[in-house]
C-alpha cells in the first residue's frame, strides 16, 4: 500500500508544470545550506540568483511568485512593509504591516484561488497551513502567490522598497525595489527613509563542506574545540571531523545558552532545546550534503525525514527565541570554555578506563563463583 501511494505521488509530482522564469513569472527555490533556515533563491530568466536577492518591480505590474519546486515546502512566501512581517522586527516582535489588500495579493493552489473557509481576502490562511502539510501531501500541488504593485503599495512604501519572507520562518528576507514605471530609473519613495535589512549569513569553507551552519569554531583546532570526543574512532573523514563539531557546538551552547539555577521549567526547557534543535538540523543538513541522491533514495522515506527535521525544527526554534527573547531570557553562548572541556578536570577519558577495568574484574569474579557453584 505504502509503494502505491509512493508511486502515486511520484505522478503527480511530475505531472506539475515547471516553472518558466521571467520579470513576471518568479521561480522561487531555497537552497538549505545557506544560513541557518536556507535562503529563497529567485529565478526572473536568468537563473536562480540569491541568497535573496534584491529585485526589481513598478507601479501597476502583477508578479507571480511560483512556489512549486520542492524546496519551497515549510517555505510560504509573504509582503510586507518592513523586512520579516508578521515576525516583527526581532525575535518575539509586535507584527509589522504586510502587503495583503485584495487588489495586491491573490494566493493560488492549483491555479485556482483557494476557497476554504479563512479564504480572506488573499487566500493566506488556506495557503499558508498547507505547507505544514507532510513533504508527501504538500507535493502533489502547486501553490503560487500574485503580487500587484498598486499606486497605495506605492505610497505606502518606506524609501521604495517592500520585502518578501517567509511566513513560518524569521530572518529570510529580501527586497522588492518599487519603480515609477517600467524603465525602472525611478524609484518611488513611499513614505519615508528605507528600512535596515539584516545581512544573510554565509557558510566558511568548513560549513560548505559540511552543510551546516557556524560550527568552524567547534571544529578539532577551532577556538572552541571540546577536548572530548563524542563518538569513537579515528575521525580521518570528512563525516566524522563535521559531526564532532556539531556535537561540540551543541555541548557547549547547552551549557553556555541556559541560565544558572533557574526556576522557570519552561524557559530552561526552551533554553536546552534551542541547541539540541540546532544540532539536529546541522545533522540532516551533514548528511544530505555527504550522502549522494542514489544513497538517501535507498533508504525509504529518508529525504522526508531529514527535510523535515530541517524545516520544523528550525521553525521550533524560531518559536523558542520568540518566546524567550521578550523576557530576555534568550541567551548567547559566552567564549569562555565550559569547565567540563577543560582537560583537567575531564574525567572522561582517565577514569572510563579504570571504571571498565574493575567492571571486568568483577565480571570475572561472578563468572568464576557462578562457574564454581554450578560444577559443585
Ligand atoms: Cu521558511
Amino acid at each position: 500500500m505504502n509503494e502505491v501511494i509512493a508511486i502515486l505521488a511520484l505522478l503527480v509530482v511530475s505531472v506539475r508544470a515547471t516553472c518558466t522564469p521571467s520579470p513576471t513569472n518568479i521561480c522561487v527555490t531555497l537552497d538549505f545550506f545557506d544560513g541557518e533556515t536556507g535562503y529563497y533563491y529567485l529565478d526572473t530568466g536568468n537563473g536562480p540568483k540569491g541568497p535573496s536577492p534584491t529585485i526589481q518591480a513598478y507601479i501597476g505590474q502583477t508578479i507571480t511568485f511560483d512556489q512549486t519546486d520542492e524546496s519551497n515546502w515549510y517555505h510560504p512566501i509573504g509582503f510586507a512593509y518592513e523586512p520579516d512581517g508578521a515576525h516583527g522586527s526581532d525575535w518575539g516582535g509586535a507584527e509589522l504591516a504586510e502587503v495583503e489588500r485584495a487588489d495586491e495579493l491573490q494566493y493560488k493552489i492549483n491555479s485556482n484561488n483557494p476557497t476554504c473557509a479563512d479564504a480572506g481576502d488573499t487566500g493566506l490562511d488556506c495557503y499558508e497551513p498547507e505547507f505544514f502539510y507532510p513533504r508527501s501531501e504538500w507535493l502533489t500541488k502547486e501553490y503560487k502567490a500574485e503580487l500587484t504593485i498598486t499606486q497605495e503599495v506605492a505610497n505606502d512604501s518606506f524609501g521604495g522598497v517592500i520585502y518578501y519572507f517567509c511566513h513560518i520562518h524569521s530572518k529570510m528576507s529580501g527586497k522588492i525595489e518599487i519603480y515609477a514605471n517600467d524603465n525602472l530609473t525611478n524609484r518611488v519613495s513611499g513614505q519615508g527613509a528605507e528600512k535596515t535589512l539584516y545581512t544573510t549569513s554565509q557558510p566558511d569553507e568548513f560549513d560548505s563542506k559540511c552543510g551546516t551552519t557556524a560550527i568552524s569554531p567547534f571544529k578539532n583546532g577551532g577556538v572552541k574545540a571540546c577536548n572530548v570526543q563524542f563518538f569513537p574512532g579515528t575521525h580521518d573523514t570528512d563525516f566524522e571531523q563535521c559531526l564532532q563539531a556539531i556535537d561540540c557546538q551543541m555541548h557547549w551552547d547547552m551549557y553556555g545558552t541556559t541560565t544558572a539555577n533557574y526556576a522557570s521549567k519552561i524557559q530552561t526547557f526552551m533554553q536546552q532545546m534551542i541547541p539540541h534543535h540546532q544540532n539536529a538540523v546541522n545533522m540532516a543538513k551533514l548528511l544530505l550534503k555527504q550522502s549522494t541522491q542514489a544513497e538517501i533514495d535507498a533508504v525509504e522515506d529518508l529525504e522526508d525525514v531529514l527535510k523535515s527535521i530541517i524545516n520544523v525544527q528550525n521553525f521550533q526554534v524560531h518559536y523558542f527565541r520568540n518566546n524567550l527573547n521578550p523576557d530576555n531570557k534568550l541567551l548567547i553562548s559566552s567564549d569562555s570554555k565550559p569547565s567540563h572541556f577543560e582537560s583537567s578536570d575531564c574525567e572522561c577519558e582517565s577514569s572510563s578506563a579504570p571504571k571498565f577495568h574493575v567492571f571486568r574484574i568483577m565480571q570475572t569474579i561472578m563468572i568464576a563463583w557462578f562457574g564454581g557453584a554450578l560444577l559443585l
